[in-house]
């Protein structure tokens, strides 16, 4: 579905109209993957919308940041400040929230260091990632034959642009052979990600999710899930994966900010518990909804209000 323009767009520490948030067509980014960027989500709450986990989003966008030598040149603060500010005057009740980083126009070349860099925060309504359907039956993944980028090729801690391109080929590929999503492998054959996602599976009652050093992006989605079925009395775990785990789990889903908590129905074909969301699934799916609305004291510290 096609994104319903809002007002405005905060670049380069101005908001713009939604209309005139353009680059050149020699902007570095477009042509080198030279950017680094965020996902975050706004949710409705009883106070007005909130942003989840802000600070830890932008705290990441400047480790992707760091890892591809780039300064960003405003503080962790103005960016937060910058993010609150592009939710409220655009007025929506929940929203997806963009921040970018990228080396703008002026050299071309591959040495990214004499562009410049510029920043932008963008904000639309986003529905459910993988569809209304699939957050409430699951999704049906596939293996992708294609691998998972390796901590010495493309830093898969990094979330940068460039990066998505494996990615989209995983995606596409699990879209043409008509599955909604794909699961990649890392070069030992183990599970990392999906392509926006996080994986976790449930064995014995017990919630199992790769180590990050698999080639995992250090979710959020996928922290605040280790918090919240900590809290829920479940043991979780970090523990390598094979691909015959997801297909012999109790349950699985995925966790992102896009993807937020998604069951998985069926991994290559073969059905996962009972080939739906499970009932452990369905309870941190619902527990984490409440959470990011507002509606459990104990998590209100990860939400950022945006009319304090
Ligand atoms: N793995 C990958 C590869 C990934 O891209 C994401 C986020 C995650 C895990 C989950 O991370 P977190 O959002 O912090 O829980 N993917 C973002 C991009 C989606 C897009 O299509 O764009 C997101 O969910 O915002």
């Amino acid at each position: 579905m096609p994104i319903e323009p809002v007002a405005k767009i905060w670049m380069d520490g101005k908001l713009v109209d939604w209309a005139d948030a353009r680059v050149h067509v020699l902007t570095h980014a477009l042509h080198y993957g030279t950017g680094v960027f965020e996902g975050i989500r706004a949710y409705g709450t009883g106070r007005g919308p909130a942003i989840f986990r802000l600070e830890d989003h932008i705290r990441r966008l400047y480790r992707s940041a760091q890892i591809y030598l780039m300064e960003i040149p405003y503080s962790p603060d103005e960016m937060m400040e910058a993010s609150l500010e592009t939710v409220r005057v655009n007025g929506l009740k929940s929203c997806y929230v963009r921040p970018l980083v990228y080396r703008g126009e002026g050299e071309m070349g591959l040495n990214p260091f004499p562009a410049p860099i510029a920043v932008s925060i963008a904000v639309w309504a986003w529905g459910p990632y993988l569809g209304e359907d699939a957050l409430e039956n699951g999704a049906r993944a596939k293996i992708s034959s294609w691998k998972r980028l390796d901590h010495n090729m493309l830093p898969p801690f990094a979330k940068a642009t460039g990066q998505y391109a494996n990615s989209a080929l995983a995606k596409m590929e699990a879209l043409k052979a008509g599955y909604d999503e794909a699961i990649m492998l890392n070069h030992h054959g183990h599970v990392t990600d999906g392509t926006g996602e996080n994986i976790f599976i449930v064995q014995d009652g017990a919630l199992l999710t790769p180590p990050l050093a698999e080639g995992c992006l250090p979710g959020i989605t996928r922290d605040s899930v280790m918090k919240i079925a900590g809290d829920l009395g479940y043991e979780v775990r970090e523990r390598t994966l094979a691909r015959a785990d997801l297909y012999t789990a109790d349950e699985a889903f995925f966790t992102g900010t896009a993807a937020e908590v998604c069951p998985i129905r069926e991994v290559d074909d073969r059905p996962v518990g009972s080939n739906g969301r499970g009932p452990i699934t369905k309870e941190i799916q619902a527990t984490f909804f409440a959470a990011v609305r507002g509606e459990i004291d104990r998590y209100q510290g990860w939400l950022s209000h945006v009319n304090p």
